[in-house]
């Protein structure tokens, strides 16, 4: 019976959003959700994503059913951006690309792919990490544990600690790793270490598995921001890779990503392919049209793909011009002397303040400024102009 259904807990990001809107007060601010906003914090639809869908419309495109692997125009455009389109992985056809519902629906489709053919398999992911990923792999029945990441005594990367822990666990596991700036603490391994991961996973026959959800919005450029996962296909390990463009094209609510398996032959990617499908077909038959025809118009014309670029770089400039200025407040404010450079350390989105439960709920419930309760805060949602009163608001919350 319904009546026996119990109520479900919030989501904890997703939830901060909720209460930011029954909050009435003028000063609130919602930094729980990592979405781009401009200086007067509105949400923003990019230029070529409105001259993408004039194409469209221009063109006359009909709404018919896509294959159940998406958009061809789209899994090409989609994987040569990601590896380069001259990449032999995808020049020899070693690249299984289906189209799929955004970062989450990609990463969801590889876990009940990793259940079905890897049910002895082990998932390691970064302790902390984005929280939807536990929830992804417990509903795909997929067994996960953590390797060390953060390390709070440095507000850095615990490098020693995520190589002990990736040597220590099972051969053949599958390890999640953020393409780039990794949600939430902000800090990524650096070019040496990302070689020095992709040894231990050789070594230990582990398959990578990146999840990026970031491509051009980390550093401004597409190709930096991928060279993480090039380097470990230049090593000719088979992995997966789950994209998205909910950030990077400003297209949340389309839900386009997809889901990239390199395989090493061509035979092994049909195979894989034909399976991601078998998967797909009973649980939402195919992807929606609208954002894989922005994205492929985008990308296929060297105008707008141009343009593009530029407008990744003003909002990905944007965010770093707020993180200098929040760092520039606490600097100011803080006569304790604390050093707060690690937050101009961290890159992407979010800045990992290191508060805890306690002072978080200090941020919400006093300053009205809503954030999750491991302490990150979205940097996309602050605006210049708002950055002294958060700045006031972490010092409070901090040292009370
Ligand atoms: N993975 C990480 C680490 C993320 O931060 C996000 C979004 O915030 C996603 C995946 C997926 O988002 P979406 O499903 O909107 O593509
Ligand atoms: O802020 C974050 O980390 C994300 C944002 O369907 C998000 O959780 C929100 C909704 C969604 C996927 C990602």
């Amino acid at each position: 019976r319904f009546e026996d259904v119990v109520m479900a807990p919030p989501d904890p990001i997703l939830g901060v959003s909720e209460a930011f809107r029954a909050d009435t007060s003028d000063m609130k601010l919602n930094l729980g959700v990592g979405a781009y906003r401009t200086e007067e914090l509105q949400p923003y639809v990019l230029n070529v994503v409105k001259k993408a869908e004039y194409l469209m419309l221009e063109r006359g495109e009909n709404k018919e059913y896509l294959p159940i692997e998406g958009l061809d125009a789209f899994n090409k455009a989609t994987a040569e951006l990601l590896f380069g389109a001259d990449n032999p992985a995808i020049q020899q056809g070693r690249v299984a690309t289906v189209q799929s519902l955004s970062g989450t629906g990609s990463l969801r489709l590889a876990a009940a792919f990793i259940q079905r053919y890897f049910p002895d398999a082990k998932v390691l992911i970064s302790s902390p990490t984005w929280g939807n990923h536990k929830n992804i792999f417990n509903d795909a029945r997929v067994p996960w544990s953590e390797y060390r990441y953060y390390d709070p005594r440095t507000v850095g990367l615990d490098f020693e600690g995520m190589l002990e822990d990736v040597k220590a666990a099972q051969d053949g596991s599958f390890v999640l790793l953020h393409g780039c700036a990794h949600n939430p603490t902000g800090i990524d391994p650096t070019p040496e270490q990302w070689s020095k991961i992709a040894d231990v996973i050789e070594e230990k026959n582990h398959i990578p598995f990146f999840d990026v959800a970031y491509q051009g919005f980390a550093s401004g450029s597409l190709d930096e921001d991928a060279s993480s996962v090039r380097t470990f296909v230049d090593r000719g390990l088979e992995l997966f890779v789950a994209q998205s463009y909910s950030k990077n094209l400003g297209l949340y609510s389309e839900r386009i990503g997809a889901i990239n398996v390199v395989c090493s032959s061509p035979d092994a990617a049909t195979r894989v392919k034909s399976q991601l499908k078998r998967i797909a077909r009973p649980m939402y038959s195919n992807p929606p049209v609208h954002g894989a025809r922005i994205v492929a118009n985008v990308v296929g014309d060297p105008s707008l793909f141009d343009e593009w670029k530029q407008e990744m770089e003003l909002m990905a400039g944007r965010i770093k011009n707020v993180r200098q200025r929040v760092f520039d407040n606490l600097s100011d404010k803080d006569k304790s002397g604390k050093d707060w450079s690690f937050i101009l350390t961290q890159i992407g989105m979010f800045s990992y303040t290191g508060l805890n439960n306690a002072q978080s709920n200090n941020m919400t419930n006093k300053w009205h400024v809503y954030m999750t309760k491991d302490g990150r805060i979205s940097l996309a949602g602050l605006s210049l102009a708002k950055c002294e009163y958060l700045a006031e608001a972490i010092i409070d919350s901090f040292y009370n």
